[in-house]
């Protein structure tokens, strides 16, 4: 048995799983967990790979991390989406930081995440029972949270599905003008940005449309397990932040597998006609 995931033009993102563990249609989206053969258990949303458990960090660190340890001091920090729990998880290993809120739409994922997945198990228990000190979970839909906050954030992380289908809100540019203003002084937004390959359009209105509201915008790609890789993110700042460099000091307890800091310039590498084409946009 196999679970393939098609991206366009016909190219496939396969794994060979043993069974189908849980299945449902939340209020937003087909949820599915499989177990593999070799990379744990896998899911899905809309036929899409949301993550394998032995692998997930690879997508989870470079989110992350890079933003975190680029910003002199994180404190507050907003994560849209990462119902699975991971993305929050890896923000909390930063001993900086006094609050996060994670803003999931669908408590379907939570949930079945929870009962299922091995990636953030006890933080997301502790959400829900309101015991984890730095965080808290909120359930709702992120373009309103962001259009409607009055609380000012150090770093804004989307963790989202792709840039096409019903999360294409949050590669707006009013989407991106309401995060520039829940940004304090200075700030930094991250978000994930699809397949370098075969989302290049997507990507490139999602850059265009960042570099109308924030100070600076850079992109970066890292190759994801389970994904269509390289895959893409896009990095706006605000203020005065310099996102080619980062705190070293503070990355050395974050226990890192695959985003190296001491590389960080490697992040910034990628295909020469995806360089012409963005600088195209400047
Ligand atoms: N967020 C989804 C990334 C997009 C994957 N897209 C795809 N496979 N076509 C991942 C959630 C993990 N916290």
């Amino acid at each position: 048995m196999h679970f393939i995931e098609w991206y366009p033009l016909g190219y496939g993102v396969a794994f060979k799983v043993t069974g189908r563990l849980y299945e449902t249609q939340t209020k937003y989206q087909r949820l599915e967990i499989y177990q593999t053969e070799g990379f744990g258990k896998l899911l899905v949303l809309d036929g899409t790979v949301q993550l394998v458990e032995l692998g997930e960090n690879s997508y989870h660190e470079p989110l992350v991390h890079p933003v975190m340890l680029s910003h002199p001091n994180p404190r507050r920090v907003l994560v849209i989406g990462g119902g699975d729990g991971g993305t929050l998880r890896e923000v909390l290993k930063h001993e900086s930081v006094e609050k996060a809120t994670m803003v999931e739409i669908d408590d379907g994922v939570v949930e079945a995440s929870l009962l299922y997945l091995d990636v953030a198990k006890d933080l997301l228990e502790r959400l829900i029972k309101k015991e984890e000190p730095r965080a808290e979970l909120i359930i709702g839909d992120g373009v309103e949270y962001m259009r409607n906050s009055k609380e000012k954030f150090d770093v804004i992380i989307v963790d989202s599905t792709d840039p096409v289908g019903p999360a294409k809100l949050l590669f707006s540019e009013d989407f991106y003008r309401d995060a520039y203003n829940a940004l304090g002084e200075r700030g930094l937004y991250v978000t994930q940005a699809g397949s370098v390959y075969l989302f290049t359009n997507e990507l490139l209105d999602a850059y265009r449309n960042m570099k109308k509201v924030f100070d600076r915008v850079y992109y970066f790609s890292f190759p994801v397990i389970g994904y269509a890789s390289p895959w893409s993110f896009l990095v706006g700042v605000k203020g005065d932040i310099d996102f080619t460099r980062v705190d070293l000091e503070r990355a050395k307890g974050l226990d890192l597998t695959y985003y190296d800091p001491e590389r960080h310039e490697t992040l910034f590498q990628m295909p020469r006609y995806v360089r012409e084409l963005i600088e195209k946009e400047e």
